[in-house]
């Protein structure tokens, strides 16, 4: 079994150096928050697996050729034969805004079905990661996402779970609704501030949304701060962590990479400031290089942003 198991929509995301409106050439590249947490996971050298749904068409055949690049394991994924993989648009429009468009609607990801999930979640996993974009594609995606949890958590399988609203997908209330049941299954509950209310009360506080978690199962609670790094509320207390300086250059993926260097601390059985560290680490890396998850370090290559700590 592998060390990860995470579950989700891969897409194809189609990259413009500037306007979309205005032409030019898009480059193309593997996309989606789980997938890149399994590459960042696989980077470092723990077995990671990705399962979901991808067409049966060239972005299906791409998406797979990526993954197992990267080393992640893709025995769980079905093929859809009626249905397109998703696609994204990623335009940076200036140098400090990039915006994304979806072209996932009734795509194979987004058609992700229970039945899809059954293989991968027998076969096992130290930890399952789920993020709260799979429950937002349809109502089929919701519930697997749902069934997956639940099993997960039967099995004695940690669930870690990256609340990743996407507003374009859902509405706040929507991801409310979905997510707060969700988190009750979770070990680990990722959020950034804005996100952290979306699985607790509307406008609840973050000591309030935590110690509402925390009754419900939860260990572990860790807020993004972007800049200013992240908290991390464990049942023992809290710890911060300040994110590297580097330049950045490309912010989409850092969420999943923090996420990424956590899980890999984890694996490593590594204290919280150590799980931290890496997290911070990995963020980093993100940040500061193209794309979504290309820059991500191998094991080798974590020491390289060493000296660039905060303060
Ligand atoms: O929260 P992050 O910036 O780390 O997530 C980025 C990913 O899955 C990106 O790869 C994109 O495809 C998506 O989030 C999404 O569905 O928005
Ligand atoms: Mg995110």
């Amino acid at each position: 079994a592998p060390d990860l198991l995470t579950v989700g929509e891969a897409l194809v995301s189609l990259r413009s150096a500037g306007p979309l409106a205005a032409g030019g050439p898009l480059t193309m590249h593997l996309a989606g928050a789980e997938s890149n947490v399994a590459v960042g996971v696989a980077r470092l050298g723990h077995r990671a697996a990705w399962a979901g749904r991808v067409g049966a068409d060239e972005f299906g055949e791409y998406v797979l050729r990526q993954l197992r690049a990267e080393g992640v394991a893709v025995d769980g994924v079905s093929r859809d034969p009626d249905r397109p993989t998703g696609l994204m648009f990623l335009e940076r429009r200036t140098a400090d805004l990039t915006r994304v468009q979806y072209h996932r609607a009734g795509s194979a990801g987004s058609a992700l079905d229970v039945e899809d999930l059954r293989a991968p979640l027998t076969a096992g996993a130290r930890m399952l990661h789920l993020t709260g974009i799979t429950p937002a594609l349809s109502d089929t995606a919701r519930a697997a996402t749902r069934w997956a949890a639940e099993a997960a958590a039967g099995a004695g399988i940690p669930v870690c779970l990256d609340v990743n609203h996407r507003a374009r997908l859902w509405s706040r209330a929507a991801a409310r609704e979905a997510l707060t049941p969700l988190a009750g299954y979770a070990s680990i509950v990722i959020a950034s501030t804005d996100e952290l209310d979306l699985v607790g009360d509307p406008g609840a506080d973050e000591s309030t949304v935590v110690a509402e978690l925390f009754r419900r199962g939860v260990d572990t609670v860790l807020v993004k701060l972007g800049a200013d790094g992240a908290r991390a509320h464990a049942r023992d207390g809290v710890r911060h962590t300040g994110a590297l300086t580097v330049t950045a250059v490309d912010t989409v993926g850092a969420g999943d990479a923090f996420t990424a260097g956590y899980l890999s601390g984890w694996f490593d059985g590594l204290d919280l400031a150590g799980r931290l560290r890496r997290a911070a680490t990995l963020g980093a890396f993100a940040v500061s290089s193209p794309g979504d998850w290309e820059g991500l370090p191998r094991r080798a290559e974590l020491s390289l942003l060493d000296g660039h700590e905060a303060g």
